[in-house]
């Protein structure tokens, strides 16, 4: 059976930190943004739910996917931002976009999160069809946006 990150609710509650004064960041790729308004919503519900309060989660969203960096950027280096969560779906296509896409997305966010030493969380879903890009978004495959978020939590447990 595949493994995956556990739902935050799996925690005992004194291992995460309270998240009550925290400010997040999260960036939304606008490509295939009926699928990367639900990933968001599944973030922005994780977050609130582990305490997180409404109005230090800001939303910004970027052209697609490969923008996602910068945007990342914008807000990983504004002192008051705790953690920055990235939403984007890169779907195959005919062309090699994928992989230029989806590498650069994860180095670029990667260099981020060591930058500002923040946590950076990778929602991006990388599928070879729609079908899968939808299991993934509150489909049978869950919500990867839920899993984003949770693994920004756990980070500023440490
Ligand atoms: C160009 C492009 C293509 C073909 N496919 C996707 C995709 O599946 N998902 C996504 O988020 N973005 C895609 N893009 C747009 C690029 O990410 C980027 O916005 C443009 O190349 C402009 O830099």
């Amino acid at each position: 059976m595949a493994t995956s990150l556990k739902n935050l609710s799996e925690y005992n509650k004194e291992n995460l930190a309270d998240i009550s004064e925290k400010m997040f960041g999260i960036v939304v790729s606008e490509w295939h943004d009926d699928i990367t308004g639900t990933l968001c919503q599944g973030a922005v519900d994780t977050l609130l739910e582990h305490g997180a309060r409404k109005e230090n989660i800001f939303i910004n969203t970027v052209p697609g996917s490969f923008e996602l960096t910068l945007g990342a950027q914008f807000l990983a280096q504004q002192e008051e931002i705790d953690a920055v969560i990235c939403i984007g779906v890169v779907i195959k296509g005919d062309t090699k976009h994928d992989d230029y896409i989806n590498h650069a997305v994860a180095q670029g966010i990667t260099h981020v999160s060591m930058k500002y030493n923040k946590p950076v969380s990778f929602g991006l879903v990388t599928t070879n069809t729609l079908e899968q890009a939808l299991d993934r978004a509150g489909g049978k495959h869950g919500n990867k946006g839920v899993e984003a978020a949770a693994a920004a939590v756990r980070m500023l447990s440490f």
